[in-house]
């Protein structure tokens, strides 16, 4: 019997969600930072087998916030638990109270509660982690570490139990509905989170303006980077372009690696004012 479904991550910024999709599919297909807040598009991974086809979608987290950005953020989790057969909620601290306004449409689903961090938590705090998702009623609890242990088969078996026979609804080689556009601009909103202090990485925005396979072995990619404001184009910017040649030649890297090619990375800074509380620029530029 071919299983498939669709399994959605759940939780609050920074619990590990991104890194949870790439460990399941085993290649960086979503940004992963110490800052909170990095995921702001849901990211598809596809992981598939002869016996069965899981499709991962990796969410923002869920944190209470009235700024436009935000809100088009988390609009897209409710419907993205609807469409889930399987809900996968990480948590890696007490505090979850977010959980009380997803309640009736928790209920509904498969849920698998996924204790992330434990080589950072005390017995304590795994077990007020637990108390406070038992509203909800999860199938099965995995308390693990992401990055210490390898949990990928106990999770893998814990979804199989939840999931039916299906459709294979992608090709075996697929791994994720993102263009490779989309990642390569993921890739350097990434290096600018990494090096932009403070709130700054909240008011950029990555756009892939040209993209071109000069040679075999060499791709052009003309990137804009989108600030708010002058005072932050020139932070990005930095003394005598020291800021931007860091980030270019980071991401550089980066991108060579995913792309597996020589890149020529051309980045450029523009000021698009007020985008981040404009809904029509937020969606152009949040988009695939
Ligand atoms: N100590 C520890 N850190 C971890 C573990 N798993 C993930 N992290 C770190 O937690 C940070 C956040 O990870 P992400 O995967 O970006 O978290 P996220 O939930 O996708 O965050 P948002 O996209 O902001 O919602 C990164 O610095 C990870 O390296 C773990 O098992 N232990
Ligand atoms: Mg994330």
């Amino acid at each position: 019997m071919f299983k498939s479904g669709y399994v959605a991550l759940i939780g609050k910024p920074n619990v590990g969600k991104s890194t949870f999709l790439n460990l399941m599919i085993g290649e960086k297909l979503s940004i992963v930072t110490n800052k909170p807040q990095t995921t702001r598009t849901p990211i598809k991974g596809i992981l598939t087998t002869d016996s069965y086809q899981i499709i991962f979608i990796d969410t923002p987290g869920i944190h209470e916030s009235q700024k436009k950005l935000n809100q088009v953020m988390l609009s897209s989790i409710k419907s993205t638990i609807e469409d889930a057969d399987v809900c996968l909620i990480i948590a890696d601290s007490p505090g979850n109270d977010y959980i009380k306004n997803y309640e009736d449409l928790l209920l509904k689903k498969n849920v698998i509660l996924l204790i992330n961090k434990a080589d950072k938590l005390t017995k304590e705090q795994i077990d007020s982690i637990k108390a406070e998702f038992l509203i909800i009623n999860p199938k099965k609890i995995i308390v693990t570490s992401l990055l210490r242990d390898n949990p990928k088969d106990e999770i893998l078996n814990a979804i199989l139990e939840e999931l039916k026979e299906g459709p294979q609804y992608y090709a075996e080689d697929e791994i994720s509905t993102h263009n490779v556009r989309f990642i390569v601009s993921e890739l350097i909103r990434e290096t600018l989170i990494e090096n932009l202090s403070e709130e700054l990485p909240y008011y950029v925005a990555v756009v892939i303006d040209e993209f071109k396979e000069r040679s075999e072995n060499l791709t052009y990619i003309k990137a804009i980077i989108y600030t708010e404001k002058d005072s932050q184009k020139a932070i990005v910017i930095g003394q005598n372009g020291s800021m931007l040649k860091k980030i270019g030649s980071s991401a550089r890297k980066k991108i060579e690696d995913f792309l597996g090619t020589k890149v020529y990375l051309d980045l450029w800074v523009k000021v698009k004012k007020g985008w981040t509380k404009n809904e029509k620029l937020i969606k152009e530029f949040l988009s695939e």
